[in-house]
């Protein structure tokens, strides 16, 4: 007969955060939400450490360059889908790792040969009214002038009015050589009353613009996560087929840390391919591994070798796994008894292994219970999928604006290596089944604007406990049970709402 473990699995929204003792001095601007992303000895500090304890999903409809940007702009980490090409993906950690605030590459340009008609049309299809001129009309050729709408106007003007005759030419123009700092940039703006900065190559190649509105923007960063020489931190997913020429090529793009990404990673697959990794491509390449959902899958992924740990089977939104296999766990329950572990692991060893909850969050709240049950940090999927930063679509749909969010395991995403249990005659590289579905997520718009009001609830939780970082959370919480009638107490309740939308 099988093992029976008696111990009911369950999620987040069976339990309660009970308040502790609030000091004065609790105030949620001392909160720190500090978190580590890979092992470390004691007394040590993580190679890289969260400035706030969340990482984007890695999906196709979650995690390119453009989330990876905002998300590190913030002080998280996204990991790039690896669901597609070794050249596509470490396109993507290039263009994160070449942002440089402030510096922005030029996404408007034209030739000087074309005329007033094309940068009409240009001006509409793309919405910038700031345009370079380049010699091959490319964001990175020679640069040769700018047109802003201050030097045409389009009632009066003829369409065929060439460009070289209407643009700001360089020769009248103040621009900067590639190199100098955000603050040396800044400075010519300021003192020469300019809305726009040109950066140009030592051959004059256009590189980025400074402009004057972004001023300000980059000074609402604080908890900007940065290496050593100031690029952002991106991470990326790998799996575990191609990991001998997909992970080179991605730490030669420079990225910061991997994971290998799949929906049970207590296999052997998983141990080989992080061993591959440090014996041959090298030591310090950092490389997190899962998902598990207990004790003994931790230990075996630790013991090969992972940085980190996810914790997580069939708890995400758009995962039908549990339905389809009947395998997994429910999240909290997973998350506590791997959290153990962990604690276990660092008390005989003297070796951090933080963990990730990955899946299954819905409610704000729950983030605060996965860090109280001992979640070093969260990978989220619907949560990022929500805002104008995912890939994907915003579309009208019975009068609600809405974000397509798609699983890795299903037809859509065609991510078979993420579900291949070492099938040799899967040669026609398939999904044998999904184990994901295609949805829509409500639209929430910007993704600093929510993360604010996120992480104001959860540090005003952390208040109610009497704690001011995770780690002191994770020891000093209380949680408890509730009952599904106290579930309901939670919400309003015996009263008309008036706008059921408040
Ligand atoms: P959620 O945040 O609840 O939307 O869950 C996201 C997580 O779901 C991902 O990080 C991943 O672990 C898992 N996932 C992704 N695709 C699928 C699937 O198709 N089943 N599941």
């Amino acid at each position: 007969m099988a093992i029976i473990i008696n111990e009911v699995s369950r999620t987040f929204n069976e339990y309660l955060i009970i308040p502790g003792l609030t000091t004065k001095q609790h105030t949620p601007d001392i909160v720190d939400m500090k978190a580590p992303l890979v092992r470390f000895k004691k007394g040590e500090e993580s190679a890289i450490t969260l400035n706030i304890p969340f990482v984007s999903s890695i999906m196709q409809s979650v995690s390119d360059s453009g989330m990876a940007k905002a998300l590190a702009k913030e002080g998280g980490i996204s990991f790039i889908y690896g669901s597609q090409s070794i050249e596509d993906q470490c396109r993507m950690v290039r263009e994160v790792k070449n942002y440089k605030a402030g510096f922005v590459e030029s996404r408007a340009n034209i030739t000087p040969e074309s005329t007033l008609k094309d940068v009409i049309a240009l001006k509409q299809k793309t919405g910038f009214s700031t345009i370079g001129v380049t010699e091959d009309g490319s964001p990175t050729g020679v640069f040769c002038g700018l047109i802003t709408g201050r030097d045409y106007r389009e009632n009066r003007d003829s369409p065929d009015k060439k460009v070289k005759d209407f643009m700001t030419p360089i020769d009248d123009l103040i621009y900067a050589k590639n190199g100098i700092t955000l603050t040396e940039a800044n400075d010519i703006v300021w003192d020469h009353k300019l809305n726009t900065l040109p950066i140009l190559d030592e051959d004059k190649r256009l590189a980025y613009f400074v402009f004057r509105k972004d001023y300000d923007s980059h000074k609402l960063n604080p908890n900007e996560l940065s290496d050593a020489h100031k690029r952002l931190i991106v991470g990326a997913g790998i799996n575990s087929r191609d990991y001998a020429e997909r992970v080179p090529a991605l730490v030669e793009a420079g990225v910061d840390v991997l994971c290998i990404d799949s929906s049970d990673g207590y296999s052997e697959w998983q141990k080989e391919t992080i061993e591959y990794i440090k014996n041959n491509i090298g030591k310090n390449v950092l490389v997190g591994a899962g998902n598990v959902v207990d004790k003994e899958g931790f230990l075996y992924l630790v013991k090969a070798g992972a940085d980190f740990v996810k914790v997580g089977v069939g708890g995400g939104s758009i995962c039908i796994t549990r339905e389809q296999k009947g395998i997994g766990r429910g999240q909290a329950t997973a998350l506590i008894e791997v959290a153990g572990a962990r604690n276990e692991y660092f008390k005989s060893t003297g070796e951090y292994i933080p963990i990730c909850s990955d899946g299954g969050i819905v409610q704000d709240y729950h983030m605060t219970l996965a860090l109280a049950m001992g979640a070093d940090f969260l990978m989220m999927g619907r949560y990022f999928a929500r805002f104008d930063e995912s890939p994907t679509r915003k579309l009208l749909v019975g009068g609600n604006y809405v974000k397509e969010y798609w699983g890795e395991g299903s037809n859509r995403a065609r991510n078979w290596q993420r579900y291949d249990m070492g099938d040799n005659n899967n040669n026609n590289n398939s999904l044998k089944f999904e184990e994901g579905v295609d949805s829509y997520v409500p639209y929430a718009g910007k993704l600093k604007d929510n993360l604010e009001i996120t992480l104001g609830k959860i540090k005003s939780t952390m208040c109610s406990c009497g704690v001011s970082s995770l780690k002191q959370l994770q020891s000093d919480a209380k949680l408890t049970l509730v009952s599904s009638t106290s579930i309901i107490e939670g919400g309003a309740h015996d009263v008309i709402v008036k706008d059921a939308k408040n």
